[in-house]
């Protein structure tokens, strides 16, 4: 049997995935479970393409494309080859390993499984005993209005270069999404003891699950501490166009503007080391928030472990803290 999920880590694609990693070491097997951003799935030459899951999934199985972060590491590309030559298009690359996952999902999903069922069958074959939880079941799709007119999040990002000036965000088919009932009944079940939502972009990967009608709700009806890890180090993303569009629509693009976005959801921060200031910590306190500061960037194995520990130790404060307080109030 499975043991009990202790922690839920909200994630998008190549930053969460690396925390991922690191709390599933600091975990015992099983013993996490990560929420995934589906907002950027798309449906390309036919196929169902759910990248932040594959990104994850391939992350934790250890066969993930070590420079870029996402792919496979062992992969050929002829079908892409092909394509080209045939004059399909070729901006999205697909490699000859990864495309069966696609096809798989596309064909199962065409006979009306479940795209929960489906990963979790997936990570059972790749051998990871993390549990992989899309956002929702029912597509959501990450739109973006910008000066280059409405795009969809994988031509803003890739075929774009995520250079277009964006302008406004919103999930397409999010009012109509619901949050499925494994999630549900893991905010529910008294063996959780922590949400950490990971260094992904707040706007492209975290605000799409928290758009999913109920499930912030039901995060925070959780009461267990959520704590999350900034993607930001100065003014600067750990990874990704995050402080290109927090510029874009306007908002403070340091540590504490994190706190700010995440205000009523969050009850910890990790911060990096170099935000450690006086002034950031002013307005984390005003806040209400307890924070802890590392080496936020994460290129080693170690610095996963290193960023998770650092998560993991500000949730079990938090929750000394809190049943502190409920045992003398
Ligand atoms: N990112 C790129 O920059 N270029 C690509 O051609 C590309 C292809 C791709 C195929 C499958 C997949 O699972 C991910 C892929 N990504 C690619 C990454 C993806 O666009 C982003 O990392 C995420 O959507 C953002 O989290």
């Amino acid at each position: 049997m499975r043991p009990a999920t202790k922690v839920l880590a909200l994630s998008g694609g190549v930053g969460g995935a690396k925390l991922a990693l690191g709390l599933s070491r600091r975990l015992c097997a099983g013993e996490l479970a990560v929420l995934v951003n589906t907002g950027d799935d798309f449906t390309h030459l036919g196929l169902r393409i759910c990248p932040d899951l594959d990104t994850v999934l391939y992350t934790l199985a250890g066969v993930v494309h070590p420079g870029q972060g996402w792919g496979r590491a062992d992969e050929s590309f002829g079908f892409m080859d092909e394509l080209r030559r045939q004059g399909g298009p070729d901006w999205f690359l697909l490699g000859d390993r990864d495309l069966v996952l696609h096809v798989e999902r596309t064909r199962r999903l065409a006979e009306g499984e479940r795209l929960t069922q489906i990963m979790s069958d997936l990570a059972t074959r790749f051998g990871v005993a993390t549990r992989l939880l899309p956002m929702s079941d029912t597509p959501v799709s990450t739109l973006l209005d910008t000066d280059a007119g409405a795009l969809e999040f994988q031509h803003y990002f890739v075929r774009l270069r995520a250079m277009p000036k964006v302008q406004r965000l919103h999930y397409a088919g999010a009012a109509h999404a619901r949050p499925t009932d494994e999630v549900l009944d893991l905010l529910r079940s008294p063996a959780l003891e922590a949400i950490i939502l990971c260094p992904s972009n707040p706007y492209l990967s975290i605000d799409p699950i928290l758009a999913v009608p109920g499930l912030r709700m039901a995060l925070r009806a959780a009461r267990v501490p959520v704590v999350a890890v900034s993607p930001l180090i100065g003014e600067r993303a750990i990874k990704g166009p995050t402080t290109k569009i927090m510029q874009e629509l306007g908002v403070d693009r340091r540590a504490a503007a994190i706190a700010r976005h995440y205000t009523q959801l969050i009850d910890g921060l990790i911060i990096d080391e170099f935000d450690d200031l006086p002034e950031t910590r002013a307005v984390l306190a005003a806040y209400g928030l307890r924070w802890s500061a590392t080496r936020t960037l994460m290129r080693t194995l170690e610095d996963r472990e290193r960023v998770a520990s650092a998560a993991l130790d500000l949730a079990r404060l938090l929750r000394a803290e809190s049943t502190l307080r409920w045992s003398v109030g």
